[in-house]
Protein backbone atom coordinates (compact mmCIF):
# COMPACT_ATOMS: atom_id res chain seq x y z
CA UNK A 1 0.00 0.00 0.00
CA UNK A 2 1.68 3.44 -1.12
CA UNK A 3 2.16 5.82 1.84
CA UNK A 4 1.36 9.78 1.35
CA UNK A 5 4.91 11.30 2.31
CA UNK A 6 5.56 14.87 3.10
CA UNK A 7 8.50 17.25 2.25
CA UNK A 8 10.70 16.58 5.21
CA UNK A 9 12.82 19.35 6.14
CA UNK A 10 16.17 18.23 8.10
CA UNK A 11 17.37 21.55 8.78
CA UNK A 12 14.37 23.32 10.20
CA UNK A 13 15.13 26.83 11.20
CA UNK A 14 18.40 26.68 12.28
CA UNK A 15 21.68 28.20 10.22
CA UNK A 16 22.74 25.97 7.25
CA UNK A 17 26.56 24.49 7.42
CA UNK A 18 29.07 26.76 5.55
CA UNK A 19 32.46 26.62 4.29
CA UNK A 20 34.44 29.60 5.65
CA UNK A 21 38.08 29.91 3.58
CA UNK A 22 40.71 32.06 2.90
CA UNK A 23 41.00 33.32 -0.95
CA UNK A 24 44.48 33.14 -0.58
CA UNK A 25 44.88 29.12 0.07
CA UNK A 26 44.26 25.99 -2.16
CA UNK A 27 42.58 23.47 -0.64
CA UNK A 28 42.36 19.77 -0.27
CA UNK A 29 38.53 18.89 -0.75
CA UNK A 30 38.58 14.67 0.30
CA UNK A 31 35.03 13.53 -0.87
CA UNK A 32 33.76 10.24 0.41
CA UNK A 33 30.23 9.00 -0.20
CA UNK A 34 28.76 7.44 3.14
CA UNK A 35 25.24 7.62 1.82
CA UNK A 36 23.46 4.32 1.76
CA UNK A 37 21.83 4.29 -1.40
CA UNK A 38 22.33 7.76 -4.07
CA UNK A 39 25.28 9.10 -5.68
CA UNK A 40 26.18 12.58 -6.02
CA UNK A 41 28.15 15.53 -7.80
CA UNK A 42 29.78 18.44 -6.21
CA UNK A 43 29.30 21.99 -7.36
CA UNK A 44 31.36 25.27 -6.56
CA UNK A 45 30.15 28.63 -7.68
CA UNK A 46 33.30 30.89 -7.58
CA UNK A 47 35.74 27.92 -7.77
CA UNK A 48 38.04 25.76 -9.69
CA UNK A 49 38.26 21.92 -9.08
CA UNK A 50 41.37 19.55 -10.21
CA UNK A 51 40.51 16.01 -9.28
CA UNK A 52 43.91 14.38 -8.29
CA UNK A 53 43.19 10.86 -6.44
CA UNK A 54 39.46 8.29 -6.75
CA UNK A 55 38.89 5.53 -3.82
CA UNK A 56 41.76 6.78 -1.23
CA UNK A 57 45.04 7.89 -2.25
CA UNK A 58 44.69 6.10 -6.14
CA UNK A 59 46.51 8.41 -8.36
CA UNK A 60 44.23 10.15 -11.54
CA UNK A 61 45.80 11.60 -14.69
CA UNK A 62 45.76 15.32 -14.70
CA UNK A 63 42.77 17.32 -16.16
CA UNK A 64 43.43 19.61 -19.25
CA UNK A 65 40.13 21.53 -18.64
CA UNK A 66 41.51 24.30 -15.92
CA UNK A 67 38.04 25.35 -14.51
CA UNK A 68 36.10 23.07 -13.61
CA UNK A 69 33.61 23.78 -10.98
CA UNK A 70 31.72 20.68 -10.50
CA UNK A 71 32.80 16.73 -10.17
CA UNK A 72 31.18 13.84 -9.69
CA UNK A 73 28.87 11.01 -9.55
CA UNK A 74 30.45 9.86 -6.73
CA UNK A 75 28.93 6.80 -5.82
CA UNK A 76 28.00 4.98 -2.08
CA UNK A 77 31.72 3.55 -0.85
CA UNK A 78 33.69 5.69 -3.81
CA UNK A 79 35.75 8.70 -2.45
CA UNK A 80 37.56 10.88 -4.88
CA UNK A 81 40.32 14.04 -3.07
CA UNK A 82 39.80 17.48 -4.77
CA UNK A 83 41.69 20.39 -5.38
CA UNK A 84 40.00 23.18 -4.66
CA UNK A 85 41.11 27.02 -5.85
CA UNK A 86 39.38 30.36 -5.88
CA UNK A 87 38.71 31.75 -9.40
CA UNK A 88 41.30 34.26 -10.42
CA UNK A 89 38.55 36.36 -12.01
CA UNK A 90 36.43 36.79 -8.92
CA UNK A 91 36.78 39.45 -6.13
CA UNK A 92 38.43 37.80 -2.70
CA UNK A 93 35.42 38.50 -0.94
CA UNK A 94 32.54 37.81 -3.38
CA UNK A 95 30.49 34.96 -1.55
CA UNK A 96 30.52 32.27 -2.81
CA UNK A 97 28.23 28.79 -2.78
CA UNK A 98 28.84 24.66 -2.89
CA UNK A 99 25.68 22.77 -4.23
CA UNK A 100 25.05 18.92 -3.70
CA UNK A 101 23.09 17.07 -6.42
CA UNK A 102 21.85 13.99 -5.82
CA UNK A 103 21.98 11.08 -8.57
CA UNK A 104 18.33 10.33 -9.22
CA UNK A 105 19.28 7.41 -11.35
CA UNK A 106 18.32 4.92 -8.43
CA UNK A 107 15.38 6.40 -7.94
CA UNK A 108 12.65 4.06 -9.59
CA UNK A 109 9.71 6.34 -8.93
CA UNK A 110 9.66 10.65 -8.48
CA UNK A 111 9.70 11.01 -4.52
CA UNK A 112 7.89 14.14 -4.22
CA UNK A 113 9.30 14.30 -0.42
CA UNK A 114 13.21 14.30 -2.17
CA UNK A 115 14.95 17.82 -2.04
CA UNK A 116 17.78 16.33 -4.68
CA UNK A 117 19.61 19.74 -4.90
CA UNK A 118 21.34 21.34 -1.37
CA UNK A 119 23.09 24.36 -1.21
CA UNK A 120 25.50 26.19 1.26
CA UNK A 121 27.02 29.19 1.95
CA UNK A 122 30.89 29.49 1.29
CA UNK A 123 32.82 32.65 2.73
CA UNK A 124 35.74 34.19 2.35
CA UNK A 125 38.24 36.31 4.83
CA UNK A 126 34.86 35.98 7.23
CA UNK A 127 36.50 34.24 10.24
CA UNK A 128 33.87 35.81 13.00
CA UNK A 129 30.82 35.01 11.26
CA UNK A 130 28.33 34.88 13.77
CA UNK A 131 25.46 32.00 13.55
CA UNK A 132 22.84 34.50 13.93
CA UNK A 133 24.28 36.65 10.56
CA UNK A 134 24.06 33.43 8.54
CA UNK A 135 21.12 33.70 6.09
CA UNK A 136 19.27 30.60 6.68
CA UNK A 137 17.53 30.42 3.23
CA UNK A 138 19.87 28.60 0.69
CA UNK A 139 21.95 30.49 -1.41
CA UNK A 140 20.45 30.40 -5.20
CA UNK A 141 21.46 26.82 -7.03
CA UNK A 142 24.30 27.52 -9.61
CA UNK A 143 23.55 27.04 -13.15
CA UNK A 144 24.42 23.69 -14.69
CA UNK A 145 26.25 25.05 -17.89
CA UNK A 146 29.81 25.08 -15.50
CA UNK A 147 32.61 22.77 -16.32
CA UNK A 148 32.11 19.64 -15.21
CA UNK A 149 34.98 16.45 -14.19
CA UNK A 150 33.13 13.09 -15.42
CA UNK A 151 35.34 10.87 -12.66
CA UNK A 152 33.71 7.52 -14.93
CA UNK A 153 35.88 9.24 -17.56
CA UNK A 154 38.90 9.63 -15.58
CA UNK A 155 42.23 7.49 -16.04
CA UNK A 156 45.02 6.51 -13.66
CA UNK A 157 48.43 7.89 -14.13
CA UNK A 158 50.43 6.00 -16.93
CA UNK A 159 52.81 5.03 -14.03
CA UNK A 160 49.78 3.05 -12.19
CA UNK A 161 48.77 1.85 -15.89
CA UNK A 162 52.17 0.24 -16.70
CA UNK A 163 51.61 -2.70 -14.73
CA UNK A 164 48.78 -4.05 -16.17
CA UNK A 165 49.38 -7.08 -18.27
CA UNK A 166 48.21 -7.44 -21.87
CA UNK A 167 46.05 -10.49 -21.01
CA UNK A 168 45.19 -11.78 -17.31
CA UNK A 169 45.59 -15.64 -16.28
CA UNK A 170 42.29 -16.23 -15.14
CA UNK A 171 38.91 -15.18 -15.83
CA UNK A 172 35.65 -15.70 -14.09
CA UNK A 173 32.01 -15.05 -14.98
CA UNK A 174 29.63 -13.39 -12.71
CA UNK A 175 25.76 -12.28 -12.90
CA UNK A 176 23.77 -10.39 -10.45
CA UNK A 177 20.30 -9.51 -9.82
CA UNK A 178 17.66 -8.46 -7.55
CA UNK A 179 15.11 -11.04 -7.45
CA UNK A 180 11.95 -11.60 -6.51
CA UNK A 181 10.97 -15.55 -6.29
CA UNK A 182 8.12 -17.11 -5.10
CA UNK A 183 10.60 -19.33 -2.93
CA UNK A 184 11.57 -16.98 -0.75
CA UNK A 185 7.96 -15.48 -0.26
CA UNK A 186 8.36 -12.82 -3.21
CA UNK A 187 10.73 -11.02 -0.41
CA UNK A 188 13.72 -9.09 -2.97
CA UNK A 189 16.72 -10.67 -2.52
CA UNK A 190 20.23 -9.85 -4.16
CA UNK A 191 22.12 -12.84 -6.20
CA UNK A 192 25.05 -13.76 -7.79
CA UNK A 193 24.65 -16.37 -10.16
CA UNK A 194 21.80 -18.50 -8.08
CA UNK A 195 23.26 -17.48 -4.44
CA UNK A 196 22.28 -15.24 -2.36
CA UNK A 197 24.74 -14.19 0.50
CA UNK A 198 24.07 -14.40 3.88
CA UNK A 199 27.17 -14.20 6.73
CA UNK A 200 28.30 -17.67 7.09
CA UNK A 201 25.94 -19.91 9.90
CA UNK A 202 26.39 -23.72 9.58
CA UNK A 203 28.82 -23.83 10.97
CA UNK A 204 28.78 -20.48 12.53
CA UNK A 205 33.05 -20.17 12.13
CA UNK A 206 34.65 -17.49 10.30
CA UNK A 207 35.03 -18.25 6.27
CA UNK A 208 39.17 -17.78 7.17
CA UNK A 209 39.36 -20.73 9.40
CA UNK A 210 37.44 -23.18 7.95
CA UNK A 211 37.87 -25.51 5.46
CA UNK A 212 36.10 -24.74 1.95
CA UNK A 213 33.97 -27.81 1.45
CA UNK A 214 32.26 -26.70 4.79
CA UNK A 215 31.11 -23.71 4.16
CA UNK A 216 27.34 -23.13 3.78
CA UNK A 217 25.18 -22.83 0.85
CA UNK A 218 25.30 -19.20 1.45
CA UNK A 219 28.78 -18.51 0.16
CA UNK A 220 29.48 -18.23 -3.81
CA UNK A 221 33.78 -18.20 -3.81
CA UNK A 222 35.70 -16.65 -6.99
CA UNK A 223 38.98 -19.10 -5.90
CA UNK A 224 41.71 -17.88 -7.45
CA UNK A 225 44.53 -20.36 -6.05
CA UNK A 226 47.66 -20.76 -4.18
CA UNK A 227 49.75 -18.21 -5.98
CA UNK A 228 49.38 -14.86 -6.92
CA UNK A 229 48.02 -14.72 -10.59
CA UNK A 230 46.30 -11.78 -12.59
CA UNK A 231 42.50 -12.39 -12.64
CA UNK A 232 39.68 -10.77 -14.51
CA UNK A 233 36.35 -10.78 -13.00
CA UNK A 234 33.54 -9.98 -15.52
CA UNK A 235 30.23 -8.94 -13.33
CA UNK A 236 27.08 -8.83 -15.60
CA UNK A 237 24.60 -6.81 -13.88
CA UNK A 238 21.05 -8.53 -15.07
CA UNK A 239 19.01 -5.97 -12.88
CA UNK A 240 16.98 -3.05 -13.83
CA UNK A 241 18.87 -0.62 -11.67
CA UNK A 242 22.53 0.27 -11.44
CA UNK A 243 24.96 -0.66 -8.62
CA UNK A 244 28.39 0.02 -6.72
CA UNK A 245 30.40 -2.88 -6.36
CA UNK A 246 33.27 -2.92 -3.76
CA UNK A 247 36.41 -5.28 -3.90
CA UNK A 248 37.78 -5.90 -0.12
CA UNK A 249 41.60 -6.45 -0.26
CA UNK A 250 42.16 -5.47 -3.52
CA UNK A 251 41.50 -2.53 -6.07
CA UNK A 252 41.08 -3.58 -9.58
CA UNK A 253 41.75 -2.20 -13.07
CA UNK A 254 38.51 -0.89 -14.33
CA UNK A 255 39.11 -2.39 -18.08
CA UNK A 256 35.29 -1.57 -19.82
CA UNK A 257 32.17 -1.17 -18.71
CA UNK A 258 29.19 -1.32 -20.88
CA UNK A 259 25.32 -0.51 -20.92
CA UNK A 260 23.02 -1.78 -23.51
CA UNK A 261 20.92 -0.34 -25.70
CA UNK A 262 18.57 -3.46 -26.06
CA UNK A 263 18.85 -6.88 -24.46
CA UNK A 264 20.71 -8.28 -21.43
CA UNK A 265 24.42 -6.29 -22.14
CA UNK A 266 26.06 -9.45 -20.82
CA UNK A 267 29.83 -10.48 -21.67
CA UNK A 268 30.40 -14.35 -21.56
CA UNK A 269 33.79 -14.57 -22.75
CA UNK A 270 33.99 -18.32 -22.69
CA UNK A 271 30.75 -18.10 -25.19
CA UNK A 272 31.16 -14.62 -26.79
CA UNK A 273 34.00 -13.68 -29.89
CA UNK A 274 34.30 -10.45 -28.79
CA UNK A 275 32.90 -7.96 -25.76
CA UNK A 276 29.98 -6.42 -26.54
CA UNK A 277 30.01 -2.67 -26.49
CA UNK A 278 33.73 -3.06 -28.04
CA UNK A 279 33.84 -2.16 -31.90
CA UNK A 280 35.27 -5.63 -34.04
CA UNK A 281 38.73 -5.50 -34.63
CA UNK A 282 40.43 -6.04 -38.00
CA UNK A 283 42.07 -9.91 -37.42
CA UNK A 284 45.15 -9.81 -35.48
CA UNK A 285 47.43 -12.43 -34.83
CA UNK A 286 49.12 -10.72 -32.66
CA UNK A 287 49.04 -12.87 -29.03
CA UNK A 288 49.60 -9.47 -26.77
CA UNK A 289 46.06 -8.15 -28.49
CA UNK A 290 43.63 -7.20 -25.96
CA UNK A 291 40.60 -5.59 -27.23
CA UNK A 292 40.25 -3.06 -24.04
CA UNK A 293 42.52 0.30 -24.35
CA UNK A 294 44.25 -0.43 -21.37
CA UNK A 295 46.01 3.73 -21.90
CA UNK A 296 42.72 4.44 -20.66
CA UNK A 297 41.86 2.19 -17.66
CA UNK A 298 41.25 3.34 -14.29
CA UNK A 299 42.52 1.11 -10.78
CA UNK A 300 39.58 1.67 -8.74
CA UNK A 301 37.57 -0.31 -5.48
CA UNK A 302 34.06 0.57 -6.31
CA UNK A 303 32.82 0.06 -9.39
CA UNK A 304 29.34 1.66 -10.74
CA UNK A 305 28.41 -0.88 -12.95
CA UNK A 306 25.38 -0.31 -15.28
CA UNK A 307 21.96 -2.16 -15.68
CA UNK A 308 21.56 -4.38 -17.94
CA UNK A 309 25.65 -3.57 -18.72
CA UNK A 310 28.52 -5.39 -17.60
CA UNK A 311 32.37 -4.38 -16.53
CA UNK A 312 36.13 -5.58 -16.96
CA UNK A 313 37.88 -5.68 -14.00
CA UNK A 314 41.29 -7.23 -13.59
CA UNK A 315 43.39 -7.05 -10.58
CA UNK A 316 46.56 -9.26 -9.22
CA UNK A 317 45.20 -11.99 -6.52
CA UNK A 318 48.23 -11.37 -4.07
CA UNK A 319 46.52 -10.59 -0.86
CA UNK A 320 45.64 -13.77 0.95
CA UNK A 321 42.13 -13.79 2.52
CA UNK A 322 38.00 -14.20 2.14
CA UNK A 323 37.60 -10.97 0.74
CA UNK A 324 33.92 -9.75 0.08
CA UNK A 325 33.11 -8.30 -3.34
CA UNK A 326 29.37 -6.51 -2.55
CA UNK A 327 27.23 -3.68 -3.35
CA UNK A 328 27.76 -0.88 -1.57
CA UNK A 329 24.02 0.05 -1.55
CA UNK A 330 23.11 -0.87 2.06
CA UNK A 331 20.08 -2.76 1.59
CA UNK A 332 21.13 -4.77 -1.33
CA UNK A 333 24.02 -6.12 0.59
CA UNK A 334 21.88 -6.64 3.55
CA UNK A 335 19.79 -8.59 0.48
CA UNK A 336 22.31 -10.71 0.05
CA UNK A 337 23.60 -9.18 -3.05
CA UNK A 338 27.67 -9.97 -2.20
CA UNK A 339 29.88 -12.48 -2.96
CA UNK A 340 33.38 -13.72 -1.52
CA UNK A 341 36.90 -14.03 -3.60
CA UNK A 342 39.42 -16.27 -2.32
CA UNK A 343 42.85 -15.33 -2.83
CA UNK A 344 45.83 -17.42 -2.56
CA UNK A 345 43.89 -20.29 -1.00
CA UNK A 346 44.99 -24.16 -1.91
CA UNK A 347 42.66 -26.06 -3.57
CA UNK A 348 40.91 -27.54 -0.66
CA UNK A 349 40.70 -24.19 1.27
CA UNK A 350 42.99 -25.25 4.10
CA UNK A 351 45.63 -22.59 3.22
CA UNK A 352 44.13 -20.28 5.98
CA UNK A 353 46.16 -22.15 8.67
CA UNK A 354 49.30 -22.24 6.61
CA UNK A 355 49.36 -18.49 4.28
CA UNK A 356 48.63 -16.23 7.82
CA UNK A 357 50.27 -18.38 10.51
CA UNK A 358 46.84 -18.51 12.64
CU1 LIG B 1 22.95 -2.61 -5.39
Amino acid sequence: MAVRARPIDCNGNHSLPYLDLDPNLTYRIRVVNTGSLAGFTLRFQEENLQLIQLDGGIDVEPQSQKSATSAGILFPGQRMDLILRRSPEVDDQAPSSLTIDLDQGCFKYPNPALTPSHTFPIYYNNPSIPESNINPSAPAPIPNDTFHIDIERASSTSSLLASIPAKAQQTHVVYTKIEKLARLSNIPYGFFNRTTWKPQADPPIPLISLPRHQWDRNQLAVVTGPEPEWVDLIVNNLDEGPHPFHLHGHNFYVLFIHKASIGWGSYNPFQDAFPPGLSLPSASSDPEYTPYDLTRAILRDTVQIPSRGYAVLRFRADNPGVWLFHCHIAWHLASGMAMVVDVLGDIEGEWAHSALNL
